[in-house]
């Protein structure tokens, strides 16, 4: 499992360093994409390009010659819509018209939890659950994955959309005991969603094999995905911080603050 030419988008980012070193092995070059400059390359393995994604031309030459991408590029958190309009809506537009006007065939999209925030963590749901962005951000979430379906029904170009929980070195609070998807577990998640055939538009919720979780990944069983972390190891860690009050967002809700956040004027 390898592609010739590999587009990292966000590169310089928490995930996309990441991936920079562990998606290594399944191509023979990645090329390294982010408005903030990523670290040179460090060899012919490695290509680095300073892209803005809100640049329609910037990104179609970006796309070119690339045989796959993971799109991780984007505003990560709950910013004023404009911020949001520009990286994430107009970006993931564009990095799809690329790819349909190069002929890129399978494109893994960095989606979130976001898109269904506003479900409670009392509830269980899986990828057909109507979506319930909880702010400008999840909106951007849930736009790409409607772009994502759009450029499968029309160009079959096969999209993973991952509905990242939270990816980080580990849970840093509650919530994140059930929203925790460990780097090892994202990586195994991006190679399955590169390289799985017949994907179509799969939606898959990025999680780890957590105690408490609250999306179903059964409708994403073809992708092969079996993760190996638990955030149950953190648990007393993360137990001894201070409670949690009832009424706060983070208590509530699968998308816990950003819930809460804005309006921004
Ligand atoms: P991050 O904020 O560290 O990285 C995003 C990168 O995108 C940054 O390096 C930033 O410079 C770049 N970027 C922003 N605007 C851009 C633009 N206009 N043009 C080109 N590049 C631009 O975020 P992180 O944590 O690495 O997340 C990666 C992706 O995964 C993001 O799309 C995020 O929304 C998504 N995600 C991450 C989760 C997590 O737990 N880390 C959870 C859910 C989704
Ligand atoms: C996200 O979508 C963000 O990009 C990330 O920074 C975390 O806040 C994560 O969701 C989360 O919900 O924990």
């Amino acid at each position: 499992n390898k592609v010739r030419r590999l587009l990292l988008t966000g590169a310089a980012g928490g995930l996309g360093k990441v991936l920079r070193e562990r998606l290594r092995p399944y191509a023979d070059v990645i090329r390294l994409s982010d408005l903030a400059a990523p670290a040179p390359a460090e060899g012919p393995h490695e290509e680095v390009v300073i892209c803005d994604l809100a640049d329609k031309a910037a990104v179609d030459a970006l796309v070119a010659g690339c045989d796959a991408i993971v799109h991780l590029g984007g505003v990560s958190v709950e910013r004023p819509f404009e911020e949001i309009f520009e990286a994430n809506i107009k970006g993931v537009f564009h990095l799809y018209e690329g790819a349909r006007r190069h002929g890129v065939k399978r494109i893994v999209f960095a989606s979130s939890n976001h898109v269904i925030g506003f479900y409670k963590q009392t509830e269980h749901i899986d990828a057909t659950a109507s979506k319930r962005p909880d702010g400008n951000y999840g909106l951007s979430k849930s736009f790409g994955e409607d772009v994502a379906q759009f450029y499968f029904d029309r160009y079959g170009i096969e999209t993973v959309s991952i509905r990242i929980g939270s990816s980080f070195p580990e849970p840093l609070n509650r919530r994140m005991m059930s929203s925790w998807l460990s780097y090892r577990d994202l990586t195994t998640l991006v190679e399955k969603s590169l390289f799985t055939p017949d994907v179509k538009h799969t939606i898959v919720y990025g999680m780890s094999a957590n105690r408490d979780v609250w999306w179903d990944n059964r409708g994403a069983a073809h992708l092969g995905f079996v993760p190996q972390d638990s955030s149950e190891p953190f648990r007393a860690k993360v137990e001894a911080q201070p409670p949690v009050a009832a009424n706060d967002p983070n208590a509530i809700y699968q998308g816990g603050a950003f819930t809460a956040q804005g309006p921004f004027e």
